[in-house]
């Protein structure tokens, strides 16, 4: 028997920050939504990343929403850096307060959105074969959530356990007791798991292919004096936040690393890492841009890995050589100290390069490892990997993919839409400021801009909203001029693609700021939605 296609005014895909409200919000606009996600539960990148020692880099008091001073307010966090069960935690007393659940779908997979233009519609196909359709198509997918597993030769064989850290079983406990684990990958993901396994493990082997610059978080409890203030301070903190350059309510530099006398320069920078936090990458206003500014930060970094760890031939392997804050800038608890604990071990794999995984564990080109367990810490094919998953089809057929020419040719407008994709809304997509900056501040700027628009839309009685091509070009080709006046392009990092085999280097984050961004968002909604082309009664 068919069942009933069911039709919605909009779909969303993701139940994380995004999807979350950005159903709340239309569903006070009045549309009816359904949201889809691959969960068993609400929570995005925080449903999956369940590693040991998973924590967000943000502060907890700035990492969450501000759209509702009322939820600001009710909810308590207990540390600095908030952790994966904490994080998800909120988000679950978010969809409760406003009662989210009843519109979404857990454990399903969108596996296809096609757009009709015949009937201006978006069908979307499930992975329970049933079709659904909508006049506006919300993607919330997040930029880190398709996972980067290498196709190692071999893996299969392994008699072992295995786990991405983006995939953390749910229902179990890893059980690191006594055995001798393996970790591929030190980016934030590794650097937080390896000193928490190591703490578990009979034997940590670390296998890394490029060292990490890392500064101390310094995580602690919050002092209830300190919520108190910060919940007296909601307007004037959500204000500096939208209209800071990274979504943190903080001062900005005003100085140049090269402006000051190196005594000066340095006690800066041990004050930053007596702070703990990424205090360090914002400590002046040209560490990201000029080689010779970055690279007294950089020697700060490597000195303190000197300092820390004892054996000097483990130190230099952890010894970063590239610029800076070009590779995701890391906070760390305990990570380089672990390095001196007896049972855990460094192996280079730039130079000796992972060769095969084995029934019994991994061989590099000179060097065998027995392990019992293999932790991926690999990462994600980021920004454009979630979307490229999903087939995403256009106007006359087109997909997404072929459009991007598979990243190769990543061309969006303001990171929200895409011509030749009526209708269609990215929340932080490729060519927005996302995970340059704080992501929930990032997250409700797209929202409520997506939000105001279908409600635009609607009072106008406009049926179809399309980004134009020439708007669309130019805000390409802003987003590289930008990035190409930084260090940020000349360092291999997921942010330029340069992680995934095959991926066309690109820059696909925008690095003109949060408040800068939001400002021109604004001005393109206030003329009339500029760079669109906006069109009535379409349907035929
Ligand atoms: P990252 O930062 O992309 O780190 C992945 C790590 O895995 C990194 O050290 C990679 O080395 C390493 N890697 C990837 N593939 C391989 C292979 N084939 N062999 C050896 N090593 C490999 O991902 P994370 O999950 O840690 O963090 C992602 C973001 O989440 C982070 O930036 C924050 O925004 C939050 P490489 O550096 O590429 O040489």
């Amino acid at each position: 028997m068919k069942t009933k296609i069911q039709h919605f005014d909009a779909i969303v895909i993701g139940a994380g920050f995004s999807g979350l409200y950005m159903l709340h919000r239309l569903r006070e606009d009045g549309l009816s939504v359904r949201v889809f996600e691959a969960g068993k539960g609400v929570g995005g990148t925080w449903f999956w990343n369940r590693y040991p020692g998973a924590r967000c880099d943000s502060e907890s008091v700035y990492y969450n929403y501000t759209f509702s001073e009322e939820l600001y307010k009710e909810w308590t966090w207990t540390s600095r850096y908030p952790e994966q069960p904490e994080i998800l935690r909120y988000l679950n007393f978010v969809a409760d307060k406003f009662d989210l659940r009843s519109d979404i779908q857990f454990n399903i997979r969108v596996q296809s959105a096609h757009y009709d233009e015949k009937n201006n519609r978006w069908t979307i196909n499930l992975d329970d074969h049933t079709n659904v359709t909508a006049k506006y198509f919300i993607t919330g997918v997040g930029c880190l959530s398709a996972a980067n597993v290498p196709n190692f030769k071999g893996i299969e064989s392994f008699k072992g356990e295995w786990y991405h850290t983006g995939h953390w079983p749910r229902n179990k406990v890893v059980d690191f007791k006594g055995k001798r684990v393996g970790i591929i990958g030190t980016g934030s993901s590794g650097v937080q798991a390896i000193p928490v396994i190591a703490e578990q493990a009979g034997h940590l082997t670390v296998f890394q292919r490029t060292p990490q610059y890392s500064a101390p978080a310094r995580n602690h409890l919050y002092d209830p004096e300190y919520i108190r203030k910060t919940k007296a301070n909601f307007k004037e903190i959500k204000k500096q936040m939208r209209e800071s350059t990274g979504g943190q309510p903080v001062v900005p530099p005003t100085q140049s690393a090269l402006e000051v006398n190196p005594i000066e320069r340095n006690k800066i920078y041990e004050d930053n890492w007596k702070n703990g936090g990424l205090g360090l990458f914002g400590a002046f206003t040209d560490l990201t841009i000029d080689e010779r500014a970055n690279k007294t930060v950089a020697e700060f970094i490597r000195t303190k890995i000197s300092e820390i760890v004892h054996d000097s031939e483990v130190a230099k392997k952890l010894m970063p050589y590239y610029y800076y804050g070009t590779k995701r800038p890391i906070i760390d608890t305990n990570y380089y100290e672990t390095y001196n604990r007896e049972n855990v071990s460094l192996v280079d794999v730039k130079n000796d390069s992972i060769e095969s995984i084995t029934p019994n564990g991994l061989k590099t080109i000179n060097n065998e490892y027995e392990l019992d367990v293999i932790v991926f810490a690999t990462g994600y094919d980021g920004m454009t990997g979630p979307l490229m998953k999903i087939d995403i089809k256009g106007k006359d057929g087109i997909s997404l993919k072929e459009k991007w020419d598979g990243g190769a040719q990543t061309r969006t407008y303001l990171g929200i839409a895409n011509a030749g994709f009526p209708n269609m809304f990215m929340i932080t997509g490729p060519e927005s400021p996302s995970v340059l900056s704080n992501m929930p501040v990032s997250i409700e700027q797209h929202v409520e801009w997506i939000a105001d628009c279908i409600q635009f839309l609607r009072t106008k009685e406009i049926d179809v909203i399309e980004a134009n091509v020439d708007a669309e070009n130019e805000w390409s080709q802003h987003c590289r001029e930008v990035a190409e006046a930084t260090l940020f392009i000349k360092t291999d990092s997921w942010y330029t693609g340069a992680n995934i085999k095959g991926k066309p280097r690109g820059f696909q984050i925008y690095l003109g700021g949060v408040g800068a961004y939001r400002k021109k968002c604004d001005e393109i909604a206030t003329n009339g939605y500029e760079g669109f082309v906006l069109t009535s009664n379409a349907v035929h």
